[in-house]
């Protein structure tokens, strides 16, 4: 019997790498965002909610709004851009965030006036992006890496 649970925990790494289910996968850590791009400080601005990275659309979407998310992400909010739908790749999934209008002071994106998650009126042509100063400062720990 005891071999038996020992063989079980062996295989079991085996096992949660070919059914993920298993481990009860985390896809992505609630409330973290990043940046999708080649750079890493320049790219399509991605949210986590309900274990999915989801996409934010522009409207609305300014300046202000940028810096908060660069700031989240742990750069300098300092020369935050926005990074307007038609330069930024479209995404996929769930479009979390709408109406997106910080004011500039706020701690992370969610903390902003914005739609409730998933309530929206755009379509993935409307993925807004920032860009932020390249200058990273440490004090995050939301930050999660591109893939
Ligand atoms: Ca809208």
């Amino acid at each position: 019997m005891l071999l038996l649970l020992l063989l079980l925990l062996l295989l079991l790494p085996l096992l949660s790498h070919f059914f993920p289910m298993l481990s009860s996968a985390l896809t992505c850590t609630q409330g973290a965002i990043r940046i999708v791009g080649t750079t890493g400080y320049s790219g399509r601005l991605e949210v986590c909610n309900d274990n999915q990275w989801g996409t934010v659309c522009d409207d609305f979407f300014s300046t202000f709004s940028a810096t908060v998310a660069c700031r989240q992400l742990g750069f300098n909010p300092a020369g935050s851009r926005v990074l307007s739908s038609r330069s930024t790749p479209n995404g996929r999934g769930t479009i979390w965030l709408d109406n997106v209008r910080c004011n500039g002071n706020e701690t992370t994106i969610f903390n902003c006036p914005k739609n409730l998650l998933g309530n929206h009126n755009c379509n993935h042509g409307e993925d807004v992006g920032v860009t932020c100063n390249r200058g990273k400062v440490l004090y995050n720990l939301l930050t999660q890496p591109s893939p």
